[in-house]
């Protein structure tokens, strides 16, 4: 107890998860720390659900996050109706699917964005922060666990406070945090990280410990998705880019230690990271939101010189490697607040290789990654907006096909667009690589068509495009028939 709470004061604030889930109240703005599931509080919304159930009481919050979290909170709230809005982004399924039935109203925003926004006031007060830390300090400050988020400015902002106090996660993760917050204009002064490796601040968040009203002890690991064995697809377009860097190198476009990289979630970019392992290059920096297991292969391989991230999501396995090796880990892992590790400034400023995933590519450029048929929530934009549009390099990858082949993901005009074609400059495919810089929409259609597009696609596109030039203009369409592109596949069911 007085390793993790050394604040004497403060230990006289331990309680059930019971008792402090009481603290909430129908109507509150509830802010939480996670991300991308990582460093999320899981106790305490167990107890508030399973209240909810019993009792039955109308119960509603708005659930502010850093970004997507576990069942234990996401999951449980959504099944006993508490949620009513949701900030900024989420990978839950229950979730999602009341979303979608409009039932839950949430707004998917840059990831970069939301701490500021939140000081700024746009989203009234926050009653409530409830975060996951691994101690809190003599000075009561919390050390926050395996994510940061937004959780600095949650703790600023939040009229009380409860503290999950994690014992499941080792006390040595004290010293990876680097909390830094910007003041707000017109009293801003530019960020001092020069390089990826650079700590600017706090291992701790500073706290008011007046304001922290409880203290649950828990000690369930965060829940972790084994990742998905790398498939041939995914090796394919890794290779690709591995390819396309190494050209960039040898015509002086890039060090031959390429810049900061940042890599989205998933099977894919996972894959992508993977590629590198083989590649060759070294002396790697890492400047990006999650770091997940390929990051610690990467280390293990003496690839990388610094990975800075907001969450550490490793799967099992991964979480046994880093916590076995965590003086060596610590060494090269620093986390930061979102605000930070996704800072638009900072991204320009060093240079950052963006990759992250489309969930359809036009023959244009632009990029779909949120709303499935241009109308139903996936995940959110999360953090590859913030990287896209300040990168050195911005990538998307993508399959060339989805659900079995029946839809392209190469398409004429997306049904939704996040990122337009003047952020996008390379898209790969199993099918290849289309490079983009510099190219007019004229020239980036055909390149995309070529390279990008699956076989059983290409004849379809490339006579849409044929007809679409009949018609001319700069960025040539069929207005109407580029609109029905999605149809045959929702006549197919496959959305439902
Ligand atoms: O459907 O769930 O029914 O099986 O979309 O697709 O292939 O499993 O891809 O898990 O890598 O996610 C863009 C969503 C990709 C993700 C997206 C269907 C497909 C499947 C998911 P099922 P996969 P992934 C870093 C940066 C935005 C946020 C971001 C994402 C489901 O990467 O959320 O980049 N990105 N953040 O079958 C219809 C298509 C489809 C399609 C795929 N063209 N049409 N359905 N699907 N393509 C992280 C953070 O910011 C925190």
């Amino acid at each position: 107890m007085d390793k993790r709470i050394r604040n004497k004061k403060l230990q006289k604030k331990v309680m059930s998860a019971e008792q402090a889930a009481e603290l909430i109240k129908n109507g509150m703005t509830v802010a939480t720390s996670g991300f991308t599931p990582a460093g999320y509080p899981k106790a305490v919304p167990l107890a508030l659900a399973k209240r909810v159930k019993k009792s039955k009481e109308k119960l509603q919050i708005s659930l502010l996050t850093g970004a997507s979290v576990g069942e234990e909170l996401d999951g449980a709230l959504t099944e006993e109706g508490i949620i009513i809005r949701r900030y900024p982004y989420q990978t839950n399924k229950a979730l999602r699917n009341n979303i979608n039935k409009g039932e839950i109203f949430y707004s998917d925003i840059h990831l970069s964005h939301f701490a500021q926004q939140i000081r700024y006031g746009f989203f009234g007060e926050i009653d409530l922060a409830i975060i996951e830390a691994i101690a809190i300090d003599e000075e009561g400050n919390i050390i926050p666990s395996t994510s940061i988020g937004v959780s600095p400015t949650f703790i600023d902002r939040a009229k009380a406070i409860i503290v999950e106090i994690n014992n499941s996660q080792p006390l040595e993760l004290e010293g990876i945090h680097d909390i830094y917050q910007p003041k707000d204009p017109p009293y801003r002064y530019p960020i001092p990280l020069i390089k990826p490796e650079d700590r600017i601040g706090t291992p701790y968040i500073p706290t008011d410990p007046k304001k922290i009203q409880a203290i649950v002890i828990t000690d369930t690991n965060d829940q972790s998705s084994p990742l998905a064995p790398i498939d041939k697809n995914s090796e394919k377009i890794a290779s690709y880019i591995v390819y396309f860097l190494k050209n960039e190198v040898k015509h002086n476009r890039l060090p031959q230690n390429l810049l900061p990289l940042q890599s989205g979630v998933g099977s894919v970019a996972n894959a992508v990271l993977a590629g590198l392992l083989d590649s060759p290059f070294k002396d790697l920096d890492f400047y990006s939101e999650v770091i997940q297991d390929s990051v610690l292969d990467l280390i293990d391989s003496g690839k990388i010189r610094i990975a800075s991230g907001t969450s550490l999501t490793l799967s099992e396995e991964g979480q046994q490697r880093f916590y076995s090796n965590l003086d060596k880990y610590k060494k090269k892992i620093i986390l930061r607040p979102q605000e930070i590790s996704n800072n638009p400034e900072i991204i320009r400023r060093i240079g950052s290789i963006a990759a992250n995933t489309a969930i359809e590519v036009d023959i244009y450029g632009n990029v779909n990654s949120t709303n499935i048929m241009g109308t139903k929530m996936m995940n959110g934009i999360g953090g590859s907006g913030d990287f896209t549009r300040n990168a050195y390099l911005s990538i998307f990858v993508t399959p060339s096909i989805a659900k079995n082949g029946d839809i392209s993901c190469v398409v004429p005009m997306v049904s939704h667009v996040d990122h337009t074609e003047h952020d996008v400059q390379v898209i790969v495919t199993e099918q290849g690589l289309a490079d983009l810089r510099g190219l007019s929409p004229r020239e980036r259609a055909e390149t995309i068509i070529d390279n990008c597009a699956h076989p059983e696609y290409k004849p379809k596109l490339k006579d849409y495009y044929q007809r679409a030039l009949e018609k001319g203009g700069h960025t040539p369409h069929l207005i109407k028939e580029a609109l029905s592109w999605h149809k045959k596949f929702l006549e197919t069911g496959c959305m439902k």
